[in-house]
Order: structure tokens, then sequence, then C-alpha cells
């Protein structure tokens, strides 16, 4: 019985990773594609942006685990073998780090330091007046581990935090939730500071355009860290170059790597990062797939599955 890893991240180290399953799962034999052994013995594959096709090679696969918190670059391969679960990484340390990153750049632009830097580039010594904290209200669209952590985070900072998502919610106490089509014009209208944490789904493609972009307030900002495919890169340029938007921290891209033409890596108010927001950690992360590696094995559910109706 193995687990297969395997992925076509160039800085994914597999070495790393297959040496923290193996602590996590130390009686399982843990292959690195393409050096998978004998076929017939894997039963689990533990993938991040995997080569499209291979899982069909595997005729006893059991479930099929992401390396990452979304699974679209799972269900986006078109060769997926039919019917199996596919388990998506829900752990701690990740949470943590997202909400790490989405703070800072919620403090980054709530106090003015992408303006104290351009300044300091012109000698310029100015003090801007800032917006009290409360003022500030933080819209997260996308409002599930992730999203909710961030959100729960930013209240203790007393930041003013409400949510969007495509479905009603309960037990939100301390952010106000928007939901569904209808609502989004509202919450977009009230977000200082627009937090993306969706996942890419047939439904969130492209749900942020150039008319969705305009209901923000002037003088908005972005934090991407869910997707690309969601906030439209090009209305989003343009909002920029209009200053409408003031600013946008992206970490997503509706390609990745993001093409060294591709024009958000010259503009002045954008800021880019390579896909770090959240980075499983091999020992955490190996543990929490093992976790549920071995619940399927005693026959009990994984946690959380990808469910094909919500699309994540
Ligand atoms: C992701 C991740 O799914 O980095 O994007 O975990």
């Amino acid at each position: 019985m193995s687990i297969v890893l395997a992925s076509t991240d160039f800085w994914e180290d597999m070495e790393v990773w297959s040496n923290g399953l193996q602590k996590a799962m130390p009686e399982m034999d843990i292959k690195v594609y393409p050096d998978d052994g004998d076929v017939n013995e894997v039963e689990f594959a533990v993938v991040w942006k995997h080569p499209r096709g291979i899982l069909k090679k595997y005729p006893n696969l059991k479930a099929i685990l992401s390396l990452g918190a979304g699974v679209d670059h799972i269900i986006s391969d078109p060769d997926l073998p039919e019917g199996l679960p596919i388990i998506r990484l829900v752990d701690k340390k990740l949470t943590h780090e997202m909400c790490l990153h989405a703070l800072h750049w919620v403090l980054h632009f709530h106090s003015d330091q992408y303006l104290y830097r351009s300044q300091q580039l012109k000698r310029q010594w100015i003090q801007q007046s800032s917006i009290q904290i409360e003022e500030r209200t933080i819209g997260i669209m996308g409002l599930g581990n992730i999203g909710r952590s961030i959100g729960e985070l930013l209240v203790t900072q007393s930041f003013n935090v409400i949510g969007w998502g495509a479905n009603q919610k309960s037990s939100l106490t301390d952010i106000k939730y928007y939901y569904g089509q209808d609502q989004l014009s509202d919450f977009l209208g009230r977000t200082n500071i627009l937090i993306n944490v969706l996942p890419l789904t047939s439904d969130t493609t492209n749900i942020i355009t150039k008319k969705e972009l305009s209901l923000l307030p002037k003088d908005s900002f972005i934090i991407n860290i869910g997707r690309g495919g969601i906030i439209n890169e090009d209305d989003l340029l343009t909002l920029l170059s209009e200053g409408h938007i003031k600013a946008a921290a992206l970490d997503v891209f509706a390609q990745e790597p993001l093409p060294e033409n591709n024009s958000l890596w010259d503009h002045p108010s954008v800021y880019i990062t390579p896909h770090i927001a959240g980075q499983s950690n091999p020992n955490s992360a190996g543990q929490t797939i093992s976790e549920n590696i071995h619940r399927i094995q005693k026959g009990e559910l994984p946690y959380p599955i990808y469910s094909r109706d919500n699309g994540y």
C-alpha cells in the first residue's frame, strides 16, 4: 500500500514533503511521482498541480488529497478519475499564515505605509491624517475557514468587518454577512479594503469586473489571496489607473507564474507576491493529511471533502 506525491511546481521540494508525510505515517510507503513503483499499490495521491492525466494510472486509488487549501488545481485535470473523494487541506498553520498575510496588507494600507514609502523616495516629510480604525470597513469575500479566521482577527483589532459569500450562513456574531448576487452591491458599496479568499469555481470566475470594482467607494484597496481568475485583472488595472482603487496587493493571478510581460508588474500601486500568502507546512500539513488518510482507512469520512455541487 503506498501514497504517491505529485507536483509540477518547481519550488515544491518533494523530498521535504515526502519526509513530512513519512514522519506522520511511518507505516506507509511514500513515493514521489514519477518514481511511483508498482501502480497497483498506490491508494492515495497527495498532489499540488500534478501532471495532468497521471491519476488515471492508479487502478486502486481511494482518494486524492490536496497539498494546498484550494482544489481547482485538481479538478481542472480533464483526465481526473471519476467518483473518488477529493480532500481539501484545512490546516491551522496555513490558516494562521493567511491571517498574518492579510493583516500585514490591511495595516500597510490602513496606516498609509504605501504613501510613506513613496514620500521617502522623494524626501518628503508629510504626516497623513489617518482614518480611525473603526471607520475602516474590511470586506471579506469568502467566509470559509480562512475567511472567517481573518475576519475574527481583524475584529479583535477593532476593524469593522463585513463578509460576502454565495449562500446564507449562521453564527457570524461580529461580522455582518451579505450573501448571494443580490447583496453583492451593498457589500461592495460598504467595503474600503476588499480581501478575496473565495475559491475558484464556475460561479466565482470573473465575478469581480469593472462594474463591481466601480461599486467600491473611491480610494479603496484590494487584497487578493484567494484565486486570480476571480477579479478581472484588466479591469483592476483600469480602475487603478483611473485612481478609483488606490492600491492592490496581489498574491494570486489568472496565470501563474505571472508572465513577465503582464502589466501588473509595472503598476506603481500594485504589490505582487508569488502565491506565498499561505504556504503549506510539511510537518503540520503532513499531520492533517495523515489524519484524513487514517480516517479513510477506518471507513470514516475525511474532512473537508470537495463538493461538486458547491464547486469547492
Ligand atoms: C492554495 C494554497 O490553495 O496555497 O492556494 O494552499
